[in-house]
C-alpha cells in the first residue's frame, strides 16, 4: 500500500495570482481552494496539452488510423492512407473552421427565424426596434425601400437574407458590402461563399478520407467557409439582432464581480443568443416578480451577464457584466449567484459541478445544449416568458433559502461601450458629416497610426487577461485605435481602458482624437459574432477613399491573443481571407516549416489577401501588428506624419478669393 501511494501523482497546485490578473477571479480561486472546489484552472494545470494534437499532426478521419505523425524526421511519416502532414493539418484546420462557422451561422439562423416569426405576426414578445437599421441593411443588399412600409421591407429582407444559409449557387447577399477589389480577388480565387450550409457541407465532404488531399485546394474551401461566417452567418446575427433589439450606441457600463449584490436576487445569463437574455430582462423587470423578490426579503432582482451574451447586452443596454470566459466558474464561488442560466457556446460542463457546491441552480434553456447536472427548462420563442419567469421564480426561492457563505469581491470597474459601426460613423463625422472621412483623415495625417481589432477568448493555458491588457496598452501607446469584441473587451474594461479617461494612456495623436471626440481609445463593440461590425467598418474605410482599394490595403491588423475556441479560428480565417493580418497567441494548430504553414503565414498575402501571424508574448504581438500597420502606411505613401497646418485669416481670405 505504502509502495502504491508513492506512485500517486500529486496534482499541481494552482497559485491564483499566477494564473490570472483579474483580482476578483484570483480572490475566488483562493476561496475555491479552501472550499475544495476544482475549476478549469486546476484541470489545465493537471493536464498537459497533447503535443501531437497541438501540432495538428494526428488524424482520426477513418478506422485505418487514428494516425499520429511524429516530429522525428521532420514529419516525413505519412498516415496509413498516405496522407502527409500538409493534408492532415489542412483537413484538421478546415474542420475547425467548419465548426466555428456552423456555430455562428446557426446562431444567425436562429435570429433570422425569430425575425420571420415576428414579421409574420406569430410572436408578440419581440418587435422591430430599429426600423432605420432595417432600412439601411435592406438597401445594403440591393432592396429598394422607397414608398415601402417597414413590414414590406422586412419581408423582402427576410427572403434575401435566407439565401445566406440556403443558397446553392451565386453569392451570399452581404457580398454586396465587400469592396470591389477584394470581391474581385475572391471571384478570381473561386472563394465567394454561395450559402453557409453549402460551404460547411462541402468543407466536411472534402476533409473525408480520400477526397481533397492537396493543401492549397483545401485552403480555398477553408477561406470560402470562413467567409460564409464573417460576411454571412455572423453578419446576419449582428444585423438582425440590432433590428430586433436595438443598435448599440455608447452607454456607461459596470463590469467585474462587484456587480453582484448580496441583498438582491442575483441571476447570471451566460451564452450567446440575445433572445433569451432580452426575455430575462423583461422578467427581471416585471413588477410582480420584483414584488416576489421583496417578499422573499431581497431588495430587488439583479440581472448580470457573462461571456458573449453578456457582452452583447452590455453594449446594447448597459446590463452589468460579471466577467469573461475564465471567470464563469469563479463567479459561482461567491455563493451569491441565485441562478445561472445558459443557452449555447462556451459553457463549460464543469460549471454544473461548481454550481452544485454552492447550491446555485443552473439551468440550460436551449434544446441544442443540455448539460449533465443542470436542470433543463426549454426556452420557446413563441412564449419566451414562461422560461424566463420560471428561472426568476427559482432564483427568488434560492435567495430565500441561501445556505452558501457569501463573499463578493468588492471590485467594480466602469467604462463606456456600445460602439457599433453606425455609431463610429456618427461619432467621428457628426450628424451633418456622418461618414468615415474623419477617421480616414486622422489615419492619413498620422494622428491615428492604424486600427486594430483585439478580440477573442481567455484560456487557462495563459495568464487570464494579461496578454489582452498588455498588448492593448502597447497598441494605444503607439497611436493605434483598438476595436474590441467578445471576452477581450471585458478584460480591458476591468483594466479601466474602455473609459474616456484612458485617453491619457494613448500616444499623442490618438489622445488628441479621443479628447476631441470624447471617446475612449479602446472601443467595445459587442459579442464574438459582432466581429462582423469590424468587417463593415473596414469596408466603409475603403469606400470612403484615401486608404487604398481593398481591405488588404488598409493599415489595420487583428489579433485573438488568448483564443481557445474553433469559432476563433473561423474568425481569424475570415479576417485573413478579407485582407487582414491576424496574429493569434497561446498556440497555433499547425507545425512550422511545412507547406501549409508557409501558405497561411506568407502565401495568402502574396495572393492579395491577409496572412496569419503567431506570437505568445503581448509585446511581440503588438510589435508584429504595428510593423504591419507601418508597412501598409508606407505602401499607401502616408508613412510620414503630416504636420498639421493651421489656417489663419489671411489664408482663409486667399482661399475665398481663389
Ligand atoms: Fe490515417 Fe488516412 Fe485514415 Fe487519417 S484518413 S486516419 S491519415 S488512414
Ligand atoms: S464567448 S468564443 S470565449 S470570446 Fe463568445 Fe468568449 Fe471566445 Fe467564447
Amino acid at each position: 500500500m505504502a509502495e502504491k501511494d508513492k506512485t500517486i501523482k500529486k496534482k499541481k497546485e494552482v497559485v491564483p495570482k499566477e494564473v490570472t490578473i483579474c483580482e476578483a477571479t484570483a480572490q475566488m480561486l483562493e476561496k475555491a481552494k479552501k472550499d475544495g472546489v476544482e475549476t478549469a484552472f486546476d484541470r489545465a494545470a493537471d493536464m498537459k496539452a497533447c503535443p501531437i494534437g497541438a501540432d495538428s499532426a494526428c488524424c482520426k478521419h477513418c478506422a485505418m488510423g487514428p494516425c499520429r505523425l511524429t516530429s522525428k524526421e521532420p514529419y516525413a511519416k505519412v498516415g496509413v492512407c498516405g496522407a502527409d502532414i500538409d493534408t492532415i493539418m489542412a483537413r484538421n484546420f478546415g474542420r475547425m473552421v467548419a465548426c466555428g462557422t456552423a456555430s455562428h451561422t446557426d446562431h444567425g439562423m436562429v435570429m433570422l427565424n425569430l425575425f420571420r416569426e415576428v414579421i409574420q405576426g406569430n410572436i408578440d414578445d419581440y418587435e422591430i426596434k430599429d426600423p432605420i437599421k432595417l432600412k439601411s441593411v435592406a438597401e445594403s443588399v440591393g432592396i429598394e425601400t422607397d414608398n415601402k412600409t417597414t413590414l414590406e421591407i422586412a419581408e423582402e429582407l427576410y427572403i434575401e437574407l435566407e439565401k445566406t444559409y440556403t443558397q446553392i449557387e451565386g453569392e451570399i447577399p452581404f457580398a454586396k458590402r465587400v469592396p470591389e477589389k477584394t470581391l474581385e480577388l475572391w471571384r478570381k480565387q473561386g472563394i465567394v461563399p454561395r450559402g453557409a450550409m453549402r460551404e460547411i457541407m462541402e468543407m466536411m465532404h472534402r476533409t473525408h478520407m480520400g477526397v481533397d488531399q492537396q493543401y492549397e485546394n483545401l485552403t480555398k474551401q477553408i477561406s470560402r467557409t470562413a467567409l460564409a461566417d464573417g460576411w454571412g452567418g455572423s453578419m446576419v446575427a449582428t444585423e438582425i439582432s440590432d433590428i430586433l433589439f436595438g443598435t448599440p450606441s455608447p452607454v456607461a457600463i459596470e463590469v467585474n464581480m462587484g456587480v453582484l449584490k448580496e441583498n438582491k436576487v442575483n441571476i447570471i445569463v451566460h451564452g450567446h443568443e440575445p433572445n433569451l437574455f432580452e426575455s430575462m430582462l423583461v422578467s427581471a423587470n416585471s413588477p410582480t416578480l420584483i414584488q416576489a423578490a421583496k417578499d422573499a426579503g431581497a431588495e430587488g432582482i439583479n440581472l448580470v451577464g457573462m461571456c458573449c451574451s453578456g457582452a452583447e447586452m452590455l453594449v446594447r443596454h448597459g446590463v452589468p457584466h460579471a466577467g469573461n470566459f475564465m471567470s464563469t466558474e469563479a463567479v459561482l464561488v461567491t455563493g451569491a449567484v441565485d441562478a445561472l442560466c445558459v443557452d449555447v457556446q462556451c459553457i463549460k460542463q464543469g460549471l454544473s459541478k461548481v454550481a452544485k457546491c454552492y447550491d446555485t441552480p443552473m439551468f440550460t434553456t436551449n434544446p441544442q445544449c443540455h448539460i449533465e447536472g443542470a436542470e433543463h427548462i426549454d426556452f420557446k420563442e413563441h412564449s419566451p416568458l414562461d422560461c424566463a419567469d420560471e428561472i426568476v421564480i427559482r432564483a427568488i426561492s434560492r435567495y430565500k433559502s441561501r445556505t452558501a457563505k457569501i463573499e463578493i469581491p468588492n471590485i467594480v470597474n466602469t467604462g463606456v461601450h456600445g460602439f457599433s459601426h453606425e455609431y463610429i460613423n456618427y461619432m467621428l463625422g457628426g450628424t451633418f458629416r456622418g461618414g468615415y472621412t474623419p477617421l480616414n483623415d486622422n489615419i492619413i495625417n498620422g494622428r491615428i497610426r492604424g486600427v486594430a481589432g483585439v478580440v477573442g477568448c481567455t484560456n487557462p493555458r495563459i495568464k487570464q487577461d494579461w496578454v489582452h491588457v498588455e498588448l492593448v496598452k502597447e497598441l494605444i501607446k503607439n497611436d493605434v485605435l483598438v476595436l474590441q469584441t467578445g471576452c477581450s473587451q471585458i478584460a480591458l474594461a476591468k483594466a479601466g481602458l474602455t473609459s474616456p479617461e484612458a485617453a491619457c494612456m494613448a500616444g499623442p495623436g490618438l489622445q488628441e482624437v479621443c479628447e476631441t471626440v470624447g471617446m475612449p481609445p479602446v472601443l467595445g463593440i459587442g459579442a464574438c459574432v459582432d466581429n462582423s461590425r469590424i468587417l463593415v467598418a473596414a469596408a466603409e474605410m475603403v469606400k470612403e477613399g484615401g486608404l487604398g482599394d481593398s481591405i488588404a490595403d488598409l493599415p489595420v491588423a487583428g489579433t485573438a491573443p488568448e483564443w481557445m475556441s474553433e469559432k476563433a479560428i473561423a474568425i481569424g480565417q475570415y479576417f485573413v481571407a478579407s485582407g487582414v493580418y491576424t496574429v493569434f497567441g497561446v498556440t497555433f494548430p499547425i507545425v512550422e516549416e511545412t507547406k501549409f504553414h508557409e501558405l497561411l503565414f506568407e502565401g495568402l498575402e502574396e495572393q492579395g489577401m491577409g496572412k496569419w501571424g503567431y506570437a505568445v508574448d503581448p509585446y511581440e504581438i503588438a510589435r508584429l501588428m504595428i510593423q504591419h500597420i507601418d508597412k501598409k502606411r508606407k505602401e499607401l505613401g502616408i508613412d510620414k506624419t503630416r504636420e498639421r497646418i493651421l489656417v489663419d485669416m489671411a489664408d482663409r481670405r486667399e482661399l475665398e478669393v481663389a
